[in-house]
Parts: structure tokens; sequence; C-alpha cells
């Protein structure tokens, strides 16, 4: 009795078993993503695109600077069919990696899939200095809680500079976002940020964003430049005759400053 009882239990175990695998098959079979892209090779601040084709519909997709350390998945209305194309720009150059995720409808996820791109300067300029040699009120008091004889009455300077980049890769459309923001200058201090040793390079070729703030206590800025209008420059007129140096002059907001600049040979 006790005989049949065991054999009865290894069938009933191996009949389970068997169930399991076949509920498996049924519900996962794997999803595939391949991923290229149309160079691995990009120049500062240029567009390229990463085209991401699923083995089926892909109903998201994560996307990662790391790994997957930090992601964001995107879920639209109808999924992304088995294709979509992605728009990146890169703002600095290196080494840089891209790694994305399927999701398919049963929201498995497929492996990991990654990217490398080299990005290089090409025809970029290289920023080694910046200087402020004026701005709005500049020498009088932006902290009126100290005395007109006070120094800690003048400015606590801050630039910053945006670049154009794309709002999300699902998107063709390109946004000014922050790209560098300057260390402050406490009471005006000396207005030259020396800056060559940070590789911030210029596309000559797009138009940047400029801010200069008085910082109280942060978050809390100022606006030393009067803006609107904002400060708009670029560098497309000095592409031929590549100068060390440019100043660049903003009558209407009482600005003015000088980029020190490094071409490529
Ligand atoms: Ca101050
Ligand atoms: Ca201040």
């Amino acid at each position: 009795m006790k005989k049949i009882s065991l054999i009865l239990i290894s069938v009933f175990i191996i009949s389970c078993n068997s169930d399991t695998e076949e509920k498996v098959t049924e519900t996962s079979t794997p999803l595939f993503i391949s991923t290229t892209t149309n160079d691995n090779t990009v120049t500062v601040d240029q567009n390229f695109t990463v085209n991401i084709i699923g083995s089926e519909n892909l109903k998201g997709l994560g996307l990662s600077a790391d790994n997957f350390t930090t992601s964001s998945f995107v879920y639209p209305g109808s999924g992304f069919g088995n294709s979509t194309i992605l728009n990146y720009r890169f703002v600095d150059i290196g080494e840089k990696t891209l790694y994305f995720q399927g999701v398919k409808d049963d929201n498995t996820k497929s492996d990991i899939k990654s990217i490398t791109f080299n990005v290089i300067k090409g025809n970029c300029a290289k920023i080694v200095s910046l200087k402020i040699t004026s701005f709005y009120r500049m020498n009088t008091s932006w902290d009126p809680e100290y005395s007109n004889s006070d120094p800690n009455r003048l400015a606590d300077v801050c630039f910053s500079i945006t670049k154009l980049n794309f709002t999300s890769p699902f998107e063709n459309k390109l946004n000014q976002k922050l790209w560098y923001k300057s260390e402050v200058k406490e009471n005006q201090g000396n207005l030259t940020w020396d800056l060559s040793k940070l590789n911030l390079y210029l596309n000559p070729n797009n138009t940047f964003n400029f801010g200069l703030a008085d910082i109280d206590n942060y978050p809390v800025a100022q606006d030393l430049t009067m803006s609107p209008p904002e400060i708009q420059f670029s560098l497309a007129s000095y592409i031929q005759t590549k100068p060390n140096s440019i100043t660049l002059s903003y009558p209407q907001n009482n600005l003015e400053f000088i980029l020190e600049l490094e071409w490529p040979n």
C-alpha cells in the first residue's frame, strides 16, 4: 500500500511539472530587440538617430544612460508597433553608452541592448574662459540688506549657457536645456572664469542662450540681463576666421562678455 501511494505521488508531481512547463511555453516567447544607429562617431551637438526593432509589438521602451541604474520607461497608447526611431544629441565629448530594453504586451522585458558612441569635437570651438565686462546695474546694490558702503551689496554673479537638445528621444522637437552653470563670483569678485580644464565645446552651427544672475540664498536668483529679449549667441560667423577671442555685446540689456576660444586646426 505504501508503495502504491508513493507511485501515485510521483505521478502527481510529474503531471504538475508538465502542466507548468506547458504554461511557460504558452505565455513567454521571449522578446528580442535590435538596436542600430546611423553613426557611432558623432560631433558634439549633432543630431543622430537610433532605430529599435522588436521581434513583436513593443508595448513600451526603457531608456537609460547608466545600464538601468536609473531609467525611464515609456508606454504610448497603442505601443510602438514593431519598430521606432529615437532622436538624440550629445552635448559633451567622450565615450557615451545608451541602453535600451523593450517591453512586450504581457509586460515581460527583452534583454538590455546598448550602443556606445564616440563623441568628438569635430569643428566645435572650446571655451577657454569667459569674462563679464558689463551687466545691468554693475557696481550698484543687488543685495539691499547691506549698506551702501558694504561690498556685500554687490551682485554675486553666476552665468549659465543652455544648449538645444531634444525634448525627449521620442519627439523631433528641440528645446533649450541648461548645459553649464558657472561657479558664483561673490560680490562681483573677479568676473573672469577660467574654463580651460572643463572640455566645454560649442558647435558653431548652433545657437545658445546665455544667462547671468545675482545668486542670493540658492535657488533664489535675480536676472542681471534684463531679459526679455533672451541673450542668444552663435559662433556661425566666426567659422572661417576662428578668432581666439570674441566680444559679445547686447546694448539693450547693458550686457557685454568676452569668450576666449580654442578652434580645431
Ligand atoms: Ca552680494
Ligand atoms: Ca546676492
